[in-house]
């Protein structure tokens, strides 16, 4: 007779209180392809709209090795919690590990808050795998390192950090782990799945916390590797692949050996969002340009961030304005589309000691910027595939946060607080929603080719907008909202008779 596997449960929460995510959940396959299926039994469970996945957690804990959270800032905690204590209450002594972006960074918290039994720290394949069979032979988690846990006596420990392997040390993704047909997304009527071929990233800009966690390191993906997870894709019939790297395009040599090589495999696959950083990207030579295009990619995508150069300075960002520029132009030639990524409130040290008075001069001065970078980007062709414009929110781990602190903003008192969204004291809701009016109304609207693209649905108040938008782009006018306004009230009427719930970063 066979003995009987231990059971390691793996969860990951929805990203937001009214929206599900289902792209596919690289972070715990890739904590799984570590773990010894001869030993366990892998139940990997992410949160989706048609189950009640929180009862099936819970059912599943209750043998468990231990259960397993996959944790970013803000709203996936609260779930979490709500996950935990609904464990807790059916299997009180199963060891809970919580690991990811916002546990790397609060280790102390996550566990004072009482959540959480043990953290992993940074990259998470061998460190969770360690804990795994330590947890299952019962021996001590002294001295590995890259974890944080609470002792016997519930003191908290900090082992120490663990050196940053390099991605290719571990095993491929265990995909039959999962019903795949469940993280399949609809793009642009293609199905789509997301893939991640590196982590950490060699630069260090002020608002983003990869250099904390990852201390500036990058590892990619062999080529081969990648490959053999897109060819698995292609076969279970997957048309688009939304690259989510934090930074794809930074080894010329490797992207352009990854392109002929895929093209010489003629997979029936698109690829597109790949992101790189602008300087970097513009250095590629011709051959490299074309042999994206060629290879399937749709679209590129940039953090431009800002249009003030002093701004770009502050958050070391090393780029230029004028960079930003040439390098949609670039892009252009070679019909590569290009989703810019935009930030407005960024605060700088214009911000301390000032007024509100003086404050808003600085905000708007970033906006008139962007805008006018904006024109120089796209004015006369619109032909962008998307432009995100965001507010900026203070996410922890980086210098940029900690100047928002000194500055004003308050910062979550516990765990649990992390949760919730804080106000940014220097960024009124008016501006927040001019942001929603260019997001959702003018970019969308003024798109070139947007009349031939709706043709088929198109309805008279469609042309309206459609120059509406475009007119109010042209001339930076804001004012008098009614298009805008009737088009929320469209939506909102739509919505409610389809039943569907307006995302909450809406
Ligand atoms: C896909 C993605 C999403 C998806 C799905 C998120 C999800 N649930 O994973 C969606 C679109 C929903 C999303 C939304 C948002 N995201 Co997002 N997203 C990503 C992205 C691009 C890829 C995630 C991924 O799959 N990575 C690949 C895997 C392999 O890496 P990983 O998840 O980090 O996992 C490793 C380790 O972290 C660790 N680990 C992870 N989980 C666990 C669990 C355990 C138990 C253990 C032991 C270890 C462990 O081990 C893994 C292997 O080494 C990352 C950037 C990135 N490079 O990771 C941003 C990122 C996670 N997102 C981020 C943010 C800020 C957001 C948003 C808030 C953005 C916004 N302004 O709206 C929203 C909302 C989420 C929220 N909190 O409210 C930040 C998180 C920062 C933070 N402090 O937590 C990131 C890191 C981007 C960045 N560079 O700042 N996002
Ligand atoms: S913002 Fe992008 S380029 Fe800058 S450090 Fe973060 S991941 Fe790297």
């Amino acid at each position: 007779m066979g003995v009987s596997k231990q059971k390691v449960v793996l969860f990951l929460p929805k990203p937001r209180k009214h929206t599900y995510d289902n792209s596919l959940p690289l972070g715990l396959l890739k904590l799984a392809s570590m773990i010894d299926r001869k030993k366990y039994d892998i139940k990997l469970i992410s949160a989706g709209p048609d189950r009640d996945y929180k009862a099936e957690i819970v059912e599943e804990s209750k043998d468990a090795v231990c259960v397993a959270a996959g944790i970013i800032t803000g709203y996936p905690i609260l779930e979490a919690v709500d996950i935990v204590k609904r464990i807790r209450k059916v299997s009180p002594n199963v060891p809970v590990v919580w690991g990811g972006w916002h546990t790397s960074l609060f280790p102390q918290d996550t566990l004072e808050s009482g959540y959480a039994d043990i953290v992993v720290k940074g990259q998470g394949e061998r460190a969770f795998s360690e804990v795994v069979d330590a947890l299952a032979e019962k021996k001590t988690l002294r001295g590995l390192p890259g974890i944080s846990f609470r002792d016997k006596n519930g003191k908290i420990v900090h082992n120490p950090p663990r050196e940053f392997e390099d991605v290719n040390n571990f095993p491929p993704m265990p995909f039959d782990l999962i019903n795949f047909e469940d993280y399949i997304t609809d793009y642009d009527g293609m199905r789509a799945v997301s893939y991640v071929a590196s982590q950490g990233c060699p630069f260090a800009c002020t608002f983003c916390s990869n250099a904390t966690i990852f201390k500036q390191r990058w590892s990619a993906i062999s080529n081969d590797k990648i490959l053999n997870d897109w060819k698995f894709f292609a076969e279970k019939g997957v048309e688009m692949i939304l690259v989510c790297d934090d930074n794809f395009m930074v080894n010329e040599k490797k992207v352009n050996d990854f392109c002929k090589r895929l093209i010489a495999l003629k997979l029936p696959l698109k690829w597109s969002k790949a992101n790189g950083r602008v300087r970097r990207f513009l250095s590629f030579n011709d051959d490299t340009w074309k042999l994206i295009k060629k290879s399937g990619c749709t679209d590129i995508e940039i953090g431009a961030e800002s249009g003030l150069q002093s701004t770009l300075d502050y958050i070391n960002k090393q780029l230029n304005v004028d960079e930003i520029v040439n390098f949609i132009e670039k892009a252009r030639q070679y019909k590569l589309p290009v989703v810019s990524n935009w930030l407005l409130g960024i605060p700088t040290k214009n911000f301390k000691g000032a007024t509100q008075e003086q404050i808003e001069t600085c905000l708007d001065e970033e906006w008139e910027a962007m805008l006018v970078a904006l024109d120089r980007c796209y004015g006369k062709h619109k032909d962008y595939e998307e432009i995100r414009v965001c507010a900026y929110y203070p996410y922890p781990g980086n210098q940029l946060y900690d100047f928002a602190c000194e500055i004003g903003f308050k910062p979550p008192k516990d765990l649990e607080d992390w949760g919730r969204l804080h106000t940014i004291p220097w960024f009124s809701d008016e501006r927040k929603e001019r942001i929603k009016m260019l997001l959702y109304f003018i970019f969308p609207y003024a798109r070139d080719g947007y009349l031939q693209r709706h043709s088929k649905y198109m309805i008279p108040l469609h042309i309206i907008f459609h120059y509406t938008a475009m007119l109010r782009w042209k001339y930076h006018f804001f004012g008098f909202p009614l298009d805008y306004k009737l088009y929320r009230a469209l939506t909102n009427l739509r919505m409610r008779l389809t039943g569907k719930t307006a995302t909450d970063h809406e």
